[in-house]
């Protein structure tokens, strides 16, 4: 039987978006803003990577799907809370995310900063009790609880977009601006990942094979996102050439276009080779590193 990712993808993606829509406190009746300022960033859209790789991983280990849905929502809650607060004026002072106007400049900056607080603190509840309803082990979901929590916080994505902010204005190595990639956006990619794993019962040798593959993916993907600040088209749902306004550090600006993208290049086939072990089940992983290392936007 033939597969296509992108078949695969936009499956994974209606199921977890069918989720996302039960996990989100309610808009009726609501006394203020905040649910509907909550969803409004969910719902925009956004392509549902760190799902689908959580939902992939669960999946190459012999796993359901059903089992690590809550996960992978919860996921995309954190994701989309650094997405917020990530645009907010006191950082990258976005107007455009998604598509659509940022979540500040239709809510104001408070309602924002509470929608993105309170994405973040639901994200775990939704781990701890849908979760463990939907058939994870407590001690699954504590493990996963964990490893999420170091991937968004001081020791991760937190921790990553703090050192960029600190970088901002002065020469930066090259193994700086690697350094806040790991943090910033493989962290969380990576746990995605792990999480998956944990779900579809994963032993040791495959969670060390799926954290490799995740940490390179996370990179790759990185250094894809900034080549595509420079060079993308209209599909990109934000604004364009905001890293060079900025000043930022990123690969392309060091290393140039080029070489950026046969470093996410190796790093891709880096990520596909920890897969090797995994025999078919690996399909969509796989599947899934060679499409984002081919995406548009
Ligand atoms: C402000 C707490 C806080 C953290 C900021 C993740 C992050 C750290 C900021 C978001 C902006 C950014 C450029 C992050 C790097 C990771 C990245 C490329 C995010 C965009 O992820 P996509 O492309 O977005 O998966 P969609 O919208 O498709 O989900």
């Amino acid at each position: 039987m033939s597969f296509r990712i992108e078949d695969y993808i936009y499956n994974v993606k209606r199921l977890v978006d069918e989720e996302l829509r039960e996990v989100l406190p309610e808009v009726h009746g609501a006394k203020t803003k905040l649910s509907e300022a909550m969803r409004y960033s969910v719902e925009a859209g956004g392509k549902r990577l760190r799902p689908v790789l959580a939902v992939a991983a669960c999946e190459a280990v012999g796993g359901e799907a059903a089992k690590v849905m809550p996960i992978a929502c919860a996921i995309e809650m954190i994701h989309t809370y650094s997405l917020i607060h990530d645009d907010l004026p006191a950082m990258d002072d976005d107007t455009l995310r998604r598509g659509v106007p940022s979540n500040h400049s239709v809510y104001g900056d408070a309602v924002a900063i509470l929608a993105g607080d309170a994405l973040l603190t639901d994200a775990f509840k939704v781990i701890a009790t849908r979760g463990v309803e939907k058939g994870l082990a407590p001690e699954a979901a504590c493990a996963i609880i964990t490893d999420v929590a170091l991937a968004a916080g001081s020791a991760g994505m937190v921790g990553g977009q703090a050192f960029d902010l600190a970088l901002e204005g002065r020469q930066v190595s090259l193994d700086e601006i690697e350094s806040v990639h790991l943090l910033k956006t493989s962290a969380l990619i990576e746990a995605s990942v792990v999480a998956g794993g944990r779900a579809g019962g994963a032993g040791e040798r495959e969670l060390t094979a799926l954290k490799k593959y995740g940490r390179a993916l996370g990179l790759a993907f990185q250094i894809i996102d900034d080549v595509l600040d420079i060079e993308g088209g209209a599909g990109l749902g934000k604004v364009r050439g905001s890293d060079e306004r900025r000043d930022k550090a990123t690969y392309p600006a060091v290393m140039g276009v080029e070489v950026s993208k046969d470093k996410a290049r190796d790093l891709t086939a880096q990520a596909i080779d920890c897969l090797k072990g995994f025999g078919d089940n690996a399909i969509a992983l796989t599947e899934l590193a060679r499409y984002l290392g081919n995406r548009k936007y």
